[in-house]
């Protein structure tokens, strides 16, 4: 048998490498990050049998939003839901399927530094019919003390104070992204060694890209400065970096992944109906907003920096303009 390459890093080794540089880590956030990666591997193997065993529909139950939970949502949950209740590393978990967060009451916990604020499943509309979903996380380190058991001013801090935040795509491979201050970097899982192996290193979003991401069907419910910017990457043509593509899968960790890596703008705009738009600042933005600036690119909520915004409850929703740089600049100036 051949030995096993040593180019090959792990999720786990990664992460122990890059406590190195700081001789005062106490190893809790490499810790947390292992029992996140786990959880995603329980869920990866269910996500991947969706179609052959009858796991698929609804659980029967809506969630706080009033929308219906199908069953892997409340799987995937429960897997990092116990990863992190089990692990030393979180004090407290709030996530996307659940009404209040859930302060986890042993000695252990109680001791823990971080916060983990969780959407175990977006875009679980897309289960039925094999389209890539994903798992978005954010860490925060607790505001208040160590010993205590977590309370609201924990999970209500603004998306500045992430520590790490990333998400997991359970696409044509499965890949757990994360960012912390120092950078952001991508891990394939090998589905052999059940290992999240280095893949990314270092991920940079392209300051220009050719790809908008927005949903079409609402356009004449945005607002004249969107529909301007929309018409705006249409009338691009070569002499201005066009044509622009529109691109739109409807998974937000699938499109915003995308054009991290490849250059884009994805928007999810307020409409006249919906002013606050549909995804949740605390489980959906704020790490998708932690990472793309940690890579280099913007994210707003067209006013102002999604990570500024200080939440008043947990399940509150903000429009949202994310991508490239140079990209939100453009949008800016239509707004
Ligand atoms: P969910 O959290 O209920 O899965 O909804 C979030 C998803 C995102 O992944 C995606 O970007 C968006 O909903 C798509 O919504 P729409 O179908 O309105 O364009
Ligand atoms: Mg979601």
């Amino acid at each position: 048998m051949e030995n096993i390459s040593r180019k090959v890093l792990t999720l786990d080794e990664f992460t122990i490498q890059q406590l190195r540089n700081f001789p005062s880590a106490t190893g809790e956030l490499s810790g947390l990050l292992r029992d996140i990666g786990l959880a995603a591997k329980r869920v990866n193997v269910e996500v991947n049998k969706a179609g052959l065993v009858d796991i698929l529909g609804d659980a029967g139950s809506t969630n706080v939003q009033g929308e219906d939970v199908k069953k892997l949502d409340v799987f995937a949950n429960n897997q990092f839901m116990g990863a992190l209740r089990h692990g030393i590393s979180c004090a407290g978990i709030a996530s996307e399927e659940m009404d209040d967060y859930i302060a986890f009451n042993d000695e252990v916990s109680k001791n823990s530094k971080y916060v983990c604020l969780f959407d175990p499943l977006d875009g679980s509309g897309n289960i039925d019919v094999n389209v890539s979903i994903g798992t978005i996380f954010g860490v925060y380190r607790r505001a208040t003390t160590q010993g205590e058991i977590a309370s609201s001013q924990d999970f209500l801090q603004p998306g500045r104070k992430q520590v790490a935040a990333g998400y997991i795509v359970y696409g044509s491979s499965t890949m757990l992204v994360y960012a912390t201050r120092r950078g952001v970097n991508g891990f394939t899982l090998d589905p052999s060694i059940g290992e999240f192996c280095l893949s990314h290193p270092n991920i940079k979003c392209p300051e220009f890209g050719k790809i908008y991401s927005v949903n079409h069907g609402n356009f004449f419910r945005y607002s004249e400065g969107v529909r301007n910017y929309i018409d705006a990457c249409q009338k691009k043509d070569k002499s201005n970096g066009g044509p622009y593509t529109q691109r739109y899968i409807g998974s937000m960790v699938s499109d915003v992944h995308r054009n991290l890596i490849k250059g884009g703008i994805f928007m999810y705009p307020g409409t006249t109906d919906k002013p606050g738009g549909k995804l949740r600042l605390l489980y959906e933005c704020n790490p998708f907003a932690f990472i793309m600036e940690v890579a280099g690119g913007k994210a707003t909520d067209g006013k102002q920096r999604i990570l500024d915004i200080q939440p008043e409850t947990l399940h509150q929703r903000t429009p949202l303009f994310i991508g490239s740089k140079g990209m939100m600049e453009e949008l800016e100036s239509h707004l």
